[in-house]
């Protein structure tokens, strides 16, 4: 290894959008960066249009790429997750040595995060699990980081994160989040997050523009005006920038060429199918991903035009009211959106003994990422004030914004229902809300029918202990346990 060339302090492999304009964010901090990509070209390219940002160093083979490296090397793959992933940890980690650290900042599903990194622990080399959101802008100028990982490893690797990392009021969006897979797990959560909030933006949207009759123009309005509230965030913000965008060629809103068919590339999923497997009620979540996968269904929506909508209500006459009523089931249905997510972190940490801090994720989710958002301050202090939270939902501040807007929210729910507009993710938050605060829920009822035809038992809420009736004799309870 030519280590007299050892300058790099980090390299990064994989310069597609992300690769690229992360070495870039390092360079411009300072860093020497030692880059490679499967085809040269890319990085070529690359030090064609920015080697002047900062200080670079060209690699085309994985052994010149190792051998510009400090030790211990730092090596950053930003490369298509998935099979491609793991062959180019095999490739780097048979010439790495002992204390190298090899972070993988794709899209890893955790569970392949848990697995890379034990296999390289056996070979005494660090493995980081880093989830990095913002997208190309946030990439270049200060993504969100959530490294996972040994937390040794941290030691070495944390000052150069934290410096590319965005910053809120001083604070780096990055912190070392927990052992092997949690800083992907934590991402994928995220992400999850950022699916229901969408929905929740596109269902605000799609009331605006069908219950009252807004246009496009008047609806960016009205986000851009929410965006100087409790509602601030890169997603509002975006969305009116996205609906004030007039398409070129047909001279009409964007929004209204653009087809209606929503597409994945799998995060939300993986978020509700470890929900499912962690027994954790993401429904918001859920409803986004199911919503997508509807919008995407083309044929069946085609066959299914002209089906009878059934009495409609009448739209609503207080134009102003009903905005506001939307405005405040928005809020309140993101606040559970954002409490199931939580939920499932601290499901998932205590599954694998992850000991996370949810504190942690409100603070790094600040700035940077796509779902930040100024609320975010607000689930940072309430988990400063208790840090064994039973639910968001119930910390005094979020308790009374939903208080507050719960009238606007049935409001909106009911209305919704009748006219014939779907509002899948605010109707099952608020359904989430009602099922959460219910003194007595209909499991009752499903307790005894398993009990009937499955004899799988049922607890009284006066005794101790499992109970059994003899449903298919003379129908008393015995003792099952
Ligand atoms: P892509 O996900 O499009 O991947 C392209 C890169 O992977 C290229 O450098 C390509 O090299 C390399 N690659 C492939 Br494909 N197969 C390879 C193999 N077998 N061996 C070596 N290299 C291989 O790039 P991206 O959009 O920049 O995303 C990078 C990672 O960051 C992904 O995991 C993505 O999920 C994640 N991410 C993306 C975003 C985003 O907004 N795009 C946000 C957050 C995270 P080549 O040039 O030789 O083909």
């Amino acid at each position: 290894m030519a280590s007299a060339n050892a300058i790099a302090q980090i390299g990064v492999t994989g310069l597609a959008v992300m690769g690229s304009n992360i070495a870039r964010n390092f360079a411009r901090n300072g860093y020497t960066v030692a880059l490679h990509n499967r085809s040269v070209a890319k990085t070529d390219a690359l030090l064609a249009a920015h080697g002047d940002e900062g200080q670079f160093v060209r690699t085309e083979t994985i052994e010149e790429f190792l051998g510009a490296l400090e030790k211990p090397r730092r090596v950053l793959i930003m490369v298509k997750a998935g099979e491609a992933t793991d062959a180019v940890i095999e490739e780097l980690a048979a010439a790495m040595e002992p204390g190298d650290i090899i972070i993988d900042g794709g899209n890893a599903l955790y569970t392949d995060t848990i697995r890379r990194e034990a296999a390289m622990a056996a070979r005494g080399l660090n493995f980081v699990g880093a989830g990095i959101s913002g997208g190309e802008e946030g990439a270049l100028n200060g993504p969100a980081i959530m490294p996972g990982g040994p937390k040794e490893s941290y030691e070495s690797l944390g000052p150069l994160l934290e410096s590319v990392a965005a910053k809120v009021d001083g604070v780096p969006c990055c912190t070392h989040i927990g052992p092997d897979g949690s800083g992907h797990f934590v991402k994928m959560v995220h992400n999850g997050i950022e699916y229901a909030d969408m929905q929740l933006i596109g269902e605000a949207y799609h009331l605006l523009r069908d219950a009252l009759g807004s246009s496009a123009g008047q609806i960016a309005e009205v986000f851009t005006e929410w965006n100087s509230g409790e509602l601030e965030s890169y997603l509002v913000e975006i969305t009116a920038q996205v609906l004030q965008q007039v398409d070129a060629t047909t001279g009409e809103p964007l929004v209204d060429v653009i087809v209606d068919a929503a597409e994945q590339k799998g995060t939300g999923r993986w978020t509700v199918k470890s929900a499912l497997d962690l027994g954790i009620p993401v429904t918001g979540i859920a409803e986004a991903v199911f919503a997508r996968a509807l919008s995407g269904s083309r044929a069946q929506r085609k066959a299914a035009q002209g089906l009878a909508a059934g009495t409609l209500a009448e739209k609503p006459t207080d134009a102003k009211q009903f905005t506001e009523d939307i405005r405040r089931a928005l809020y309140a249905s993101k606040i559970v959106a954002y409490a199931q997510g939580f939920d499932q972190i601290a499901a998932g940490s205590a599954e694998y003994d992850w000991d996370l801090h949810p504190g942690d994720m409100a603070t790094i989710w600040r700035g940077g990422c796509i779902i930040r958002a100024r609320f975010l301050n607000r689930i940072k202090e309430a988990y400063e004030q208790d840090p064994a939270l039973p639910s968001l939902i119930l910390a005094p501040y979020f308790r009374q914004a939903i208080e507050e807007a719960v009238d606007s929210w049935r409001r909106v729910v009911s209305t919704a229902v009748q006219l014939g507009i779907p509002v899948p993710a605010f109707a099952s938050s608020l359904a989430y809300y009602d099922a959460l605060r219910a003194e007595r829920l209909p499991a009752a009822l499903t307790q005894g029918q398993r009990d009937f035809f499955g004899a799988h038992t049922y607890e009284r809420v006066d005794a101790d202990g499992k109970f059994h009736t003899l449903w298919s004799g003379d129908r008393t309870e015995v003792r099952a346990d």
